[in-house]
């Protein structure tokens, strides 16, 4: 059974994920409308992944015992001024979430819920490939620079990076 401190930070975690999947679904929105085919299809798809992470927290608060909260949630900006921008804003997005996990893995360890700690692991390891992945498209986005042909293949090929990452 979950202490109603750890449940009530699982389901601020559960608030996280959602926004996190509606920022991406903004970007990706942002990014189909100015042409952006590879990086919508890319946006699309971690704002998918990070739908699953919310559902997973529910999942685990309801078998638990405690009730998984769907709550307001706060709606992302619109415009994104450009791809390099947007990629530093997804970076910087991830390493706010990845602080939430910790915060979250403490508070599972002061409440010594060591089958909410186990669980946590696999958000644990998430992060730290989700950070990976954003640096790795950071140091492409600095090699292209403002060369139209390199955002072009990088454009076509950003699902494969993300693929060999
Ligand atoms: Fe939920 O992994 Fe990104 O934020």
């Amino acid at each position: 059974m979950l202490s109603k401190k750890l449940e009530e930070a699982l389901n601020d975690q559960v608030r996280v994920e959602a926004e996190s999947s509606q920022v991406y679904l903004s970007m990706a929105s942002w990014a189909e409308v100015k042409g952006l085919e590879g990086i919508a299809r890319f946006m699309y798809s971690q704002s998918d992944e990070e739908r699953l992470h919310m559902l997973k927290l529910i999942k685990f608060v309801n078998e638990r015992g405690g009730h998984g909260h769907i709550s307001d949630l706060k709606a992302p900006k619109t415009d994104f001024g450009s791809f390099q921008k947007m990629f530093q804003e997804l970076y910087e997005h991830e390493i706010f979430v990845s602080k939430s996990i910790n915060d979250l893995v403490h508070i599972s360890l002061e409440e010594r819920d060591y089958a909410t700690h186990n669980f946590l692991q696999w958000y644990v390891a998430e992060q730290i490939e989700e950070e990976a992945l954003a640096r790795t498209i950071l140091d492409k986005i600095n090699l292209i620079g403002n060369d139209k042909g390199g955002l072009y293949l990088f454009d076509r090929d950003v699902q494969q990076i993300t693929a060999d990452s």
